[in-house]
């Protein structure tokens, strides 16, 4: 049996981060691919893994019983720490990195994904998988996030012009976190979003170099 399984479908974001992680580090996974618009995530298989039937989850058979996960970015930390040697995570003895690594951590799943998130979805995933079940684009909203957006952005070119990365100096999991939907704004979504924002820019600029990027944008399994 395959030493760790990851249940995905590399189409969408959230699958896409532990896909990054594991192009990064180098790690051996098996590909269990799930079909969202077939709802391969509501079958009662797949909810005794994770209840919420949501993708990615991840087994690792190297326990006895298998170790299941869900949320991308547990299986993100889980991964960098057990098969990465820690690599793109802090020091766990270090206090003032750890502290930082989670402040970093908390912003981006606090502050950036509700805004980013629902407004990629609003315009790019629903109208393209979701339009019979979820409706039309509701323009309200879609103002609203936008105008949301642009205050945490703001937010962040402001702390990247103090530190080279979303966690701190280092380059980490936190900086992959935000890369999915990063993508999505940068490419179609919201392509001003990093007009006058200089230190964001950089940043991103020297995301799209990462291995994990480029595979995700280039690679048609992932659109
Ligand atoms: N917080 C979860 C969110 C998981 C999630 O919502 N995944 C989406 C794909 S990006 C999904 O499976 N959507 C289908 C559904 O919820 O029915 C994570 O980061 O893993």
């Amino acid at each position: 049996m395959a030493l760790i399984e990851l249940f995905t479908d590399p189409r969408f974001p959230c699958p896409q981060r532990v896909h990054l992680v594991i192009k990064e580090l180098g790690i051996d996974v098996n590909i269990r691919d799930v079909n969202l618009e077939a709802k391969g995530h509501k079958s009662t298989e797949f909810l005794k893994m994770n209840p919420f039937g949501a993708l990615p989850c991840l087994k690792d058979n190297s326990f006895d019983p298998p170790f299941v996960l869900y949320e991308s970015r547990a299986i993100v930390r889980y991964l960098a720490i057990r098969y990465g040697q820690g690599r793109l995570m802090p020091n766990p003895f270090n206090a003032q990195a750890t502290a930082l690594f989670e402040q970093g951590a908390s912003t981006e799943l606090t502050s950036f994904d509700p805004t980013a998130n629902r407004l990629v979805f609003e315009e790019i995933f629903k109208p393209k998988f979701f339009a019979e079940s979820q409706g039309s684009i509701d323009s309200a909203l879609v103002a609203s996030l936008r105008s949301r957006l642009l205050v945490v952005l703001d937010i962040l070119d402001r702390i990247l012009g103090h530190q080279g990365y979303m966690a701190g100096q280092e380059f980490s999991v936190v900086d992959l976190f935000y890369v999915p939907y990063m993508h999505h704004l940068t490419t179609s979504v919201y392509p001003s979003a990093l007009e006058n924002r200089p230190h964001l820019k950089s940043w991103w600029e020297d995301m799209m170099l990462r291995p994990g990027y480029l595979e995700i944008t280039q690679c048609s399994r992932y659109s």
